[in-house]
Formats: C-alpha cells, sequence, structure tokens
C-alpha cells in the first residue's frame, strides 16, 4: 500500500493518520481497510503561555461553550487559546451537515411542536423553523457542579429550548414551550442535580392567544417554566406578574429567581421604564412541587400552571424590589449570594438567600434579603465570580469589567468605611456576559475570565458595516486583570461558559451503532428488511416512495448509481461504516439543495423528492481520502411517463 500511494499521489496532500493509509483501496469493504483507531498521538495538554497561547499540537486547558445568539448555533472554544473548535448546529439550518434537513434532525425539530407552529411552518412551505436567538448554554449539575452530561440552552426567536448530548456534541432534544413568548434567561437546577432546567419567558402576551383579546395588556401574561431536563418536557409552569428576563438557581435545590425589567407591564421604552423600582421573583420550589403534586394547578395547553402573580398572594413566589430595569442574575458560588445587575442603575443587589425563608414564610420585608448594593459604574449587566469570594461585573456604558470582593461590599453595606472595588479593567467595547472558568460551580477557578463584547469597532480589520463582536480574554490571576487576546465572533455570543477536560472525559470520536440519534430510521430499515450495519445497496420502492440504503467506506458509497422516477419522494440513508476517528464522509445530491455529515459508525438519511428527469451526481462533501473527489455516483430520474 505504501508503495501504490507513492506512485501516484503526493502523500502531503493526505492525511497520512488516517485516510492516507486507505489510499488507493482497491476493495471497498470495511475489513480490507484494517484501519485501527491508532496513529493519532494525543498531543501533550498545553502548559499555556502568561498570554494564553497555546502552542501548535498542544491542547487548551478548557473547553468554553459559546452561545452564538441570532446564529441559533453552539460553539465550542479552546480556552485560553480562545480557537473556535466546533460549531454545533441547533435552532439554525447547517449547510455542511444538513442539520434542520436531515429526518434526525426534523424529527428532534418536530417532537414537541404545536400544532399552531406547525400551521405557521405548512403555510410557509416549511417543516421547521430553521433560524433561533440561542442566549443562554449552561451544563447540567450535579451537587453544584457540572456533571458533563448536557448542555441546555435557549432560543428566544422561536420560544423553544435545547439539550446537547456531551458524548456526541449533538443537539439530542428541542422542546417549544407552550403559554409562554421568547424563553431568554435560561438555567439548570443546581443542587441535588438539574432536575430542571428553569426558562424565563420575556414577552408578555394573552394566556389564550387567539386573537379574542389583543390590545388589552390587563390580560397579557408571563410565565416562568420548569423543563423536566431528564424528559425534556415541561414540568410545571408558574404565571407571574411582570416579565422575566434572566435566571438562575441556588446552589440547595430550594429557590430560583427571575429578573424582571418590566412590572410596568409596559408596551413602550416610556411605559417599561417609568418606574424607580422593577423586582427579583424569588420561585419557591418546594411549595411549587406540593401544590404540582396536589393537582392544585390549571391545565393549559397540555401543561401544569400555578398562579404566582403577586395578587394571587400563593407561597409560589415573592417579589423583592430592586432598581428599575435589572438584567443579569448570577448566584455566587459562595452558595449564598445573589447578585442582581442594575443595568440602568449603577449598583449591584446583593440578596442573601438564606435570608429568603423569612419573607416567605415569616412575613419579612422582602427587601430585607438586601445585604449589599454597592455602586460599581454605568450600565452593570452580569456578574461572574472566581474561587476567592470575588464578583466581576461588566459595566455595558463605561465598557469596562469591575472586579470587587462580595463580603467586603456587604460590610460597606452595614456603614463599614471600606470600598469593595479592586481593581477596574478597560474592555473593547461594551460587554455583555462574562465569565470565569468552572465561575458557576463550586469549582470555581482563578486563572481566566472571557467577556463578551458587543462591539469591535476598530479592534479588527474592517470587514464592512457589519462587524464581528469581541470575546477577550482576561487573565485573573493576578491581583489587576489583565487582557491577553482579543476574539472576534460572529453574531452574537451572548452567554457562555468553560469546563474543565476532566468533567468530560466520555466524549466520542466514532459513533455507537447502536445510537439513539438515528432509532427511527432502523426502525423503518428493520421494517424494509435491510441490515444498515453491514454493506448494503437495497433499493425499496413503496408506491411513490424509494428508499435508497448505501454504505460508505473511504473511498466508496455502496451504490455507484441509483434510478428513480421523476415525481418520487426519496430516501437517501447512508451508514458510515469507517470506524476511524475523524473519518467523517457526507452525503451531497447536486441541484438538490441536499447535504448530510455521516460521521464514523453514524447513519443519516434525508428525503426529497426527485422533480425533474435527468442525470445527478451525488457526492461526499467532507474530504476523507487521496480518491474523495471519486466518491461520487449517479442518480438516474427517469421521465414520468418511460
Ligand atoms: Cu445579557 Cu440574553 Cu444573557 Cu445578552 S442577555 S448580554
Ligand atoms: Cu467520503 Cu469524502
Ligand atoms: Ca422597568
Amino acid at each position: 500500500m505504501e508503495s501504490k500511494e507513492n506512485k501516484g499521489l503526493s502523500r502531503r496532500a493526505l492525511f497520512s493518520a488516517t485516510a492516507g493509509t486507505a489510499v488507493l483501496a482497491g476493495t471497498m469493504g470495511p475489513a480490507a481497510l484494517g484501519l485501527g483507531a491508532a496513529g493519532l498521538a494525543t498531543p501533550a495538554r498545553a502548559a499555556s503561555g502568561a498570554d494564553g497561547s497555546v502552542a501548535p499540537g498542544k491542547l487548551d486547558d478548557y473547553y468554553g461553550f459559546w452561545s452564538s445568539g441570532q446564529s441559533g448555533e453552539m460553539r465550542i472554544l479552546g480556552i485560553p487559546s480562545m480557537r473556535e473548535l466546533m460549531r454545533v448546529p441547533v435552532f439554525n439550518r447547517c449547510s455542511a451537515t444538513g442539520w434542520g434537513q436531515t429526518n434526525e434532525s426534523i424529527r428532534i425539530h418536530q417532537r414537541t411542536m404545536s400544532e399552531k407552529t406547525k400551521k405557521q411552518l405548512a403555510a410557509n412551505g416549511k417543516k421547521i423553523h430553521d433560524n433561533g436567538d440561542l442566549h443562554h448554554v449552561h451544563m447540567s449539575f450535579t451537587e453544584g457542579k457540572y456533571d458533563g452530561r448536557y448542555l441546555f440552552m435557549n432560543d428566544k426567536a422561536n420560544t423553544r429550548v435545547a439539550r446537547v448530548r456531551c458524548d456526541v456534541m449533538k443537539t439530542d432534544a428541542i422542546l417549544e414551550i407552550p403559554n409562554a413568548k421568547g424563553i431568554h434567561g435560561l438555567r439548570p437546577q443546581k443542587w441535588p442535580r438539574s432536575n430542571y432546567v428553569f426558562c424565563n419567558g420575556e414577552d408578555e402576551a394573552p394566556l389564550v392567544n387567539d386573537g379574542s383579546t389583543m390590545t388589552d395588556v390587563s390580560t397579557y401574561v408571563n410565565i416562568f417554566t420548569a423543563v423536566d431536563a431528564d424528559k425534556w418536557e415541561v414540568a410545571w409552569q408558574v404565571q407571574v406578574s411582570g416579565n422575566l428576563d434572566n435566571c438562575d438557581a441556588d446552589y440547595e435545590g430550594k429557590w430560583a429567581f427571575s429578573t424582571s425589567y418590566n412590572s410596568e407591564m409596559g408596551m413602550s421604552l416610556e411605559e417599561m421604564t417609568k418606574s424607580e423600582m422593577d423586582h427579583v421573583v424569588v420561585f419557591n420550589l418546594a411549595e411549587i412541587e406540593k401544590a404540582i403534586a396536589a393537582g392544585k394547578y390549571e391545565e393549559i395547553n397540555g401543561v401544569k400552571v400555578l398562579d404566582g402573580r403577586k395578587e394571587a398572594k400563593s407561597l409560589f413566589t415573592r417579589y423583592i424590589p430592586v432598581a428599575n430595569n435589572p438584567h443579569g442574575c448570577n448566584m455566587a458560588p459562595d452558595r449564598k449570594h445573589l447578585c442582581v445587575a442594575g443595568k440602568l442603575s449603577p449598583t449591584v443587589t446583593v440578596l442573601d438567600v438564606t435570608k429568603f425563608d423569612a419573607i416567605f414564610y415569616e412575613n419579612a420585608e422582602p427587601r430585607s434579603a438586601v445585604v449589599a448594593e454597592p455602586e460599581l459604574g454605568l450600565g452593570p449587566l452580569h456578574t461572574a465570580f472566581d474561587g476567592r469570594g470575588n464578583a466581576y461585573t461588566s459595566l455595558f456604558l463605561d465598557s469596562q469589567v469591575v472586579k470587587w470582593n462580595i463580603e467586603e461590599a456587604i460590610r460597606a453595606y452595614a456603614g463599614e468605611k471600606i470600598d469593595p472595588i479592586k481593581d477596574k479593567l478597560d474592555v473593547q467595547y461594551q460587554p455583555g456576559h462574562l465569565k470565569i472558568v468552572m465561575g458557576e460551580t463550586l469549582d470555581a477557578a482563578n486563572d481566566w475570565l472571557v467577556c463578551l463584547c458587543k462591539f469591535s469597532k476598530d479592534r479588527f480589520l474592517n470587514v464592512g458595516p457589519l462587524k464581528p463582536e469581541n470575546d477577550q480574554l482576561i487573565d485573573i490571576s493576578g491581583d489587576k486583570m489583565k487582557l491577553v487576546h482579543d476574539g472576534p465572533t460572529f453574531a452574537e455570543p451572548h452567554d457562555a461558559i468553560a469546563v474543565a477536560p476532566s468533567i468530560l472525559p466520555n466524549i466520542k470520536s466514532v459513533w455507537d451503532r447502536q445510537d439513539k440519534h438515528w432509532a427511527e430510521t432502523r426502525k423503518q430499515a428493520e421494517a424494509d428488511g435491510v441490515n444498515i450495519d453491514e454493506w448494503t445497496d437495497a433499493v425499496i420502492r413503496d408506491g411513490n416512495k424509494v428508499r435508497v440504503y448505501m454504505t460508505s467506506v473511504a473511498p466508496s458509497f455502496s451504490q455507484e448509481s441509483f434510478t428513480v422516477k421523476e415525481g418520487d419522494e426519496v430516501t437517501v440513508i447512508v451508514t458510515n461504516l469507517d470506524e476511524i476517528d475523524d473519518l467523517t464522509h457526507g452525503f451531497t445530491m447536486g441541484n438538490h439543495g441536499v447535504a448530510m455529515e455521516v460521521g464514523p459508525q453514524m447513519t443519516s438519511s434525508v428525503t426529497f423528492v426527485a422533480a425533474n428527469a435527468g442525470v445527478y451526481w451525488y457526492y461526499c462533501q467532507w474530504f476523507c481520502h487521496a480518491l474523495h473527489m471519486e466518491m461520487r455516483g449517479r442518480m438516474f430520474v427517469e421521465p414520468k411517463d418511460a
């Protein structure tokens, strides 16, 4: 094989460790390849430089999981290098992987789709909403620490939440949330584990939203949702007063909390900023669960809904007044302090969550839980925490990160003459979220802070009126913060988390053939009498539906051609029998708008109508082998009357 390889092809052009080994393999069966997973050396971990640089071939110290806002995907970055490692399509349509087009992904999209959404889509000739506005990515917790099982995220645009499996880093479930509108804030329960994912409905609308009432704002509601993180369905909802922005949960499993910038229930900017104070809503999980178990809920659109509005005077909620139009809602890993960013107010309000019981059960003043309110600067949006009792708050208007000490802020609030502010750093420009590695867990570290800036302005070469955002890496190991890296990112990261690789020891490189991701497709194959775990080239006709089963082994598909009739609904099911790290194939059907990823040992399928008679080439779009270009075949579409 070695000599053949040298004859016709430049070795350098190939991936010698993987596909190159199989260059010019004449036989296409998997056994003929004889390729093990060996040969891929694992580079050593980075002993990264003080400037955050990671040498070529070295691995990053942390995974960064990034939201992408209106791009609708999740991104994986390496920290501290800030190299983009992967994009995981979630709510968006992905040209490379076929996410949003493959049958497997459409099933995930459609599983919880409402009749209204189906009608809306059908009227527009679509099967799924293929955009999303993904703000918040958070990992599942067990006892206050990341557990490496799932990542959860919101879609503000189409009122959905999604779950990504950490073993394969693929979206595994999407949930359309009934009753609520515009899911914004999202956080998993931290203790005892993430049984719930808490989701804020940001926008107000009539509960029965059928046009019978529209402009009468008194009929509008806002909904807080707890999603069952395992079953990926709504566990319960609580109707609240005012809208909901960001949320978080405590380290005891007792409370969830949400900020509200529109306690006024205003519909215009003027109305939404009219009051002196808005509020934080505290949700009492035990009381909510008790009421749900006792059946004291109203079922609306198939979901159990409790009334937690102020006037209902329930034990489900309490409303703690904070300065007008708060935004960030961040629980400190000291297990005790919730930091609510003022946005319009230059302050962060620090609430002691151990004082919430008194507010619920002893009629204590809601503001009695406030233990500090440091004045930090203009436009505080979000707060991150290190493992040394410090908080770091982004100041949107000042374009700064301010480092302050929580205990000192509490002492200052109690009257002591002490300045809790430790440092201020200019960032470029207008920061939103900021994250310290492991910083939202009990393992908060003290090395890196990532600050997600909304504007980059002059920081990069001009690329036109649409500019990248700027995700900045800041060294927080010393007393003073130090900016070490500018990282341009495409529209538009909001939140991010950073996770040590030790939390994620089970990420696969090759799919398990029995993976549930294509369980439905497997069922169909079994019904067709086709074994998709073996080399197969079955074509099954079922009226005008044709199912074409193919396998792929670099550099071939098992079918060099197949024939269908004009107007047939064609489903192509491709199984990649290669078992090698990084040996992904693809299937692209020319001139049909069809393309999908078929990872090692993965099955993917796609359905389309062959509307025009003629010859069409399909090909593998992932460069997999020296003969990757030759990995192609023809679809013959016979004229209808032939
Ligand atoms: Cu501040 Cu959507 Cu978390 Cu953006 S939200 S910044
Ligand atoms: Cu298979 Cu390219
Ligand atoms: Ca307000």
